[in-house]
């Protein structure tokens, strides 16, 4: 896998209409970037962590909140939500996170050293698959990293609609600083908080067919719907920081880095990762 940093060997560099969304609107698309069978490899992963056939660290793996509630019984894939992590702990996971179709684009808004932060992968299964209220990512690291901003990228396994609860955002909203962020009651997930003020009429729907992406500054507000579809939702989100950010310790979670591409700095070394981890291991 190549990570030459060397602009004319960047094939997937950003173009000029990307730099302008990426300015103006905080996120860019492009269509047909990875294929069904790419994509294939990794709902394989999942679902097999979702099963237990293959191991992963039971507190990064989480049930469909009606499930977990006992609200509606399903099981299987079906009883699924989520798994953060994916990275740290599966080697296809990982060799997706550092897929230079991701990083790539990303040289041009971070910079050539990158690390990656988050990496789930989420089912959203039909009928009960839930979504998330409107939130900024940014929320989340800003406590634990000094920089200016950092990257996620949302690929999309099936595609994503608003019938089976696709991605909103707010254009533009990367602009307006760090909102504050409060703890949501009922039959949520509990995995995210909701931003107080963003309107849902300010959101546009982000709908993309499987292999498709959506890159966004982690500032921007988003959020997604419940699935009310008979199909799956699933998707693919890998998050990324410059290396060059700062570390600031936090007194309850480390959050755990992986080497991406370029340079690792003295500001962000501890707790960074450069090969998977046997799955035992927990942060
Ligand atoms: O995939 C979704 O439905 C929403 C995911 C999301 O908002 C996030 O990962 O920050």
């Amino acid at each position: 896998m190549t990570t030459d940093n060397s602009l004319e060997k960047r094939r997937n560099k950003l173009t000029p209409e990307e730099k302008i969304s990426w300015e103006e609107n905080g996120y860019f698309v492009r269509h047909n970037v990875f294929t069904n069978e790419e994509n294939d490899i990794l709902s394989q992963v999942a679902d097999d962590i979702a099963i237990g056939k293959l191991p992963f660290p039971d507190h990064r793996i989480f049930q469909n909140a009606l499930v977990r509630d006992g609200k509606i019984e399903a099981s299987g894939i079906h009883a699924m939500h989520s798994i953060h992590q994916m990275n740290l702990y599966s080697p296809e996971f990982l060799d997706r996170t550092r897929d230079p179709r991701l990083t790539e684009p990303i040289v041009d808004l971070l910079g050539p050293d990158i690390l990656g932060l988050n990496s789930l992968y989420i089912w959203k299964p039909p009928k009960i698959g839930l979504g998330f209220p409107w939130h900024q990512d940014r929320w989340y690291t800003q406590p634990q990293f000094k920089t200016k901003t950092t990257v996620g990228t949302w690929t999309a396994i099936d595609a994503a609609d608003k019938e089976n609860g696709c991605l909103y955002v707010i254009p533009g909203s990367h602009k307006i600083g760090i909102l504050e962020h409060i703890e949501l009651e009922g039959s949520q997930q509990q995995e995210f908080r909701q931003a107080v003020g963003a309107k849902d009429e300010d959101g546009v729907a982000v709908e993309l067919p499987p292999g498709s992406i959506i890159f966004f500054d982690n500032r921007i507000l988003h959020k997604s719907t419940n699935n009310n579809s008979e199909r799956f939702r699933r998707s693919n989100i890998a998050h990324y920081i410059s290396a060059k950010a700062e570390r600031i310790h936090h007194k309850n979670y480390m959050r755990p880095l992986m080497w991406v591409r370029g340079e690792i700095y003295p500001t962000l070394s501890e707790g960074v990762y450069r090969e998977v981890l046997p799955f035992t291991e927990s942060d």
